[in-house]
């Protein structure tokens, strides 16, 4: 007999191909299931796979405050990025996972669509004080039912309840009113979230350096803690399924 012909080593090759392709059955959902492959790994960006294999997206994971296992949607610290974006930029995403960025309405959906998640929202400001606030539910409808907001469970650290005042609203962007306030919050304030009439936080709105009233409260903004004035240096909001 011979040497085996070049046909069976690229059969080989096929066959395990074929085999990792079954192990990536277990594709990350969130930075939940990150932390579960690899609980050694700390602070970064992940792909994740909020609806499936041809989902991936990046984003940051915080594995390490209050527990770790949240998976960032929303991310705002030095005013890199422009917030101030329409309706398909706010469904599909935008910014980059390793600084400033929104994972989009779409993916958020997915996410909290078979999971109960909770949410941090954490935020600095420029004199170097830090708090946050938590909420014990949180989910958003599909597009067709305006990617409503569910938000409840509030759990105070030192941040004050600012959201409590949007559950239940749907999402406006400059080009999309579905706000309950005359004319349209997005254009008014400057940025693009689940208004009412109009918010008690603006976490999408303009970025400037703290306290500003050159223009009214279109700044990245926590009432309850710091004031409709002043806009924050840092917020970030994070979901993680519920044990
Ligand atoms: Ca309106």
């Amino acid at each position: 007999m011979g040497a085996p012909s070049p046909w069976v080593f690229l059969m080989l090759i096929l066959l395990a191909s074929g085999m990792e392709t079954c192990k990536g059955a277990s594709l990350p959902v969130d930075c939940s299931d990150i932390h579960h492959q690899d609980k050694n790994l700390s602070n970064g960006v992940f792909t994740i796979y909020p609806a499936g294999s041809t989902s991936a997206v990046q984003v940051y994971c915080d594995l390490e405050s209050e527990g770790g296992r949240w998976t960032v949607f929303q991310k705002r610290m030095d005013g890199s990025v422009n917030f101030y974006r329409g309706w398909d930029q706010y469904k599909l995403g935008f910014g980059n996972a390793v600084g400033e960025y929104w994972l989009g309405l779409e993916n958020i959906h997915q996410l909290t669509r078979l999971k109960k998640y909770e949410l941090l929202v954490d935020m600095e400001d420029f004199e170097g004080n830090k708090v946050f606030a938590r909420y014990s539910a949180f989910s958003v409808d599909a597009e067709c039912d305006g990617y409503e907001l569910h938000v409840s469970g509030f759990h105070n650290g030192s941040a004050g309840d600012s959201l409590g005042l949007h559950n239940g609203r749907k999402f406006t962007t400059f080009d999309k009113d579905q706000d309950n306030f005359p004319t349209n919050c997005a254009r008014k304030f400057l940025g693009a979230f689940w208004y009412h009439k109009c918010y008690r936080t603006n976490p999408n709105g303009i970025y400037h350096w703290g306290a500003d009233d050159t223009h009214y409260a279109v700044g990245v903004v926590w009432d309850t803690w710091k004031g409709h004035e002043y806009s924050l240096k840092t917020i970030s909001m994070k979901i993680r399924p519920v044990k």
